[in-house]
């Protein structure tokens, strides 16, 4: 239920406090850093101090979004002081401790009241307030929620990193869990002046050769199961070597396979750099809850987006969990 008054304490919070941080989750996402950022230029124009600190870089994809440099990287010492003086640190788009990284000592440790706004499936978030509203789109969602209970001026400058958040986490407001409140906010990001083309093409249309070429050896490896309603593929290290694709470039290549007549669940398995194997789910219509199945590997996401990661080579984890995956399809 979307009602104001759960937003009440949070609101008194900020109120009172002065000086605050804001973070996210590791390998951040357009939800999770326009999140961050709508709530910092929010609560700025509130007269307040605020930092914003990861544990990850802003993937190059999203830096048009942070010209001025505002999100802040962590190194070890730097920024205890920011985390320990602030009345509140803000974790957006996780309610999984492991999900901070480097981050969650210093998060632990924090000397003021953690506050958790997220919208993933989760049983047991942390901190010592919470909103977990899983009917939001994206947690961009909710920090508009948030901001319109601040009685904070909701500025173009605020409203752009809204729109990318939800526009990114929608899928393009194509994923099921796109809702009217979606699409009020993108009229509102419309109606003070963001330019829908110019995000399009920035978040979309600016794909590397190298990510492109990438695309080509998966499309050769791809596999179709199950009648069709399973397809998989692999990413190893030395793909990324042969077509100098970066991490963080394989974001989107899942489109391609999930867009298939009759596909209901793409998986893909991905080599880390420490040579883990990275298992990402995606799943179309009422089929599968990918959420609860990678839960059963110790991962977890969305239901029709997860994510697990597996200790050892993809060759050593990759049977298994198809097997389990074919007996649900
Ligand atoms: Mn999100």
């Amino acid at each position: 239920v979307t009602t104001i008054s759960r937003w009440a304490p949070i609101v008194s919070l900020i109120r009172e406090g002065r000086r605050f941080a804001v973070t996210t989750h590791v390998h951040p996402d357009g939800d999770a850093l326009g999140a961050e950022l709508a709530l910092a230029r929010g609560l700025r124009s509130l007269g307040k101090e605020v930092r914003i600190v990861n544990s990850d870089p802003v993937p190059g994809r999203y830096a048009f979004l942070d010209p001025e440099g505002d999100i802040e990287r962590w190194r070890p010492a730097a920024f205890d002081g920011v985390m320990r003086e602030a009345d509140a640190v803000f974790v957006l788009d996780i309610s999984r401790w492991e999900r901070l990284g480097e981050l969650g000592g210093l998060v632990r440790e924090a000397g003021g009241t953690r506050v958790c706004i997220d919208h993933h499936p989760c049983e047991d978030g942390f901190g010592e307030i919470h909103i977990i509203d899983t009917a939001a789109s994206a947690t961009g969602e909710l920090v508009y929620e948030l901001l319109v209970a601040l009685g904070a001026p909701l500025s173009r400058g605020i409203l752009e990193p809204l729109y990318v958040a939800i526009l990114t986490d929608t899928g393009g407001f194509r994923f099921s869990s796109t809702s009217p409140r979606a699409h009020e906010i993108a009229a509102a990001a419309l109606r003070h002046g963001i330019s829908p083309d110019m995000l399009h093409e920035r978040l979309y249309e600016e794909f590397s050769q190298a990510r492109t070429r990438l695309l080509g050896l998966i499309l050769q490896n791809l596999t179709f199961e199950c009648d069709g309603r399973l397809a998989h593929f692999l990413i190893t290290r030395k793909m990324l070597e042969e077509t100098g694709a970066r991490d963080e470039e394989t974001e989107g290549l899942v489109d391609h396979p999930r867009g298939v007549r009759g596909v209901q669940a793409v998986v893909y398995f991905m080599e880390t750099e420490e040579g883990d194997t990275k298992i990402s789910l995606r799943s179309r219509g009422e089929a599968l809850d990918m959420n609860s199945f990678a839960r059963r590997f110790g991962g977890g996401g969305h239901p029709r987006a997860a994510g697990i990661v597996l200790p050892g080579p993809i060759e050593a984890n990759r049977e298994k969990v198809l097997d389990a995956i074919r007996t649900l399809l």
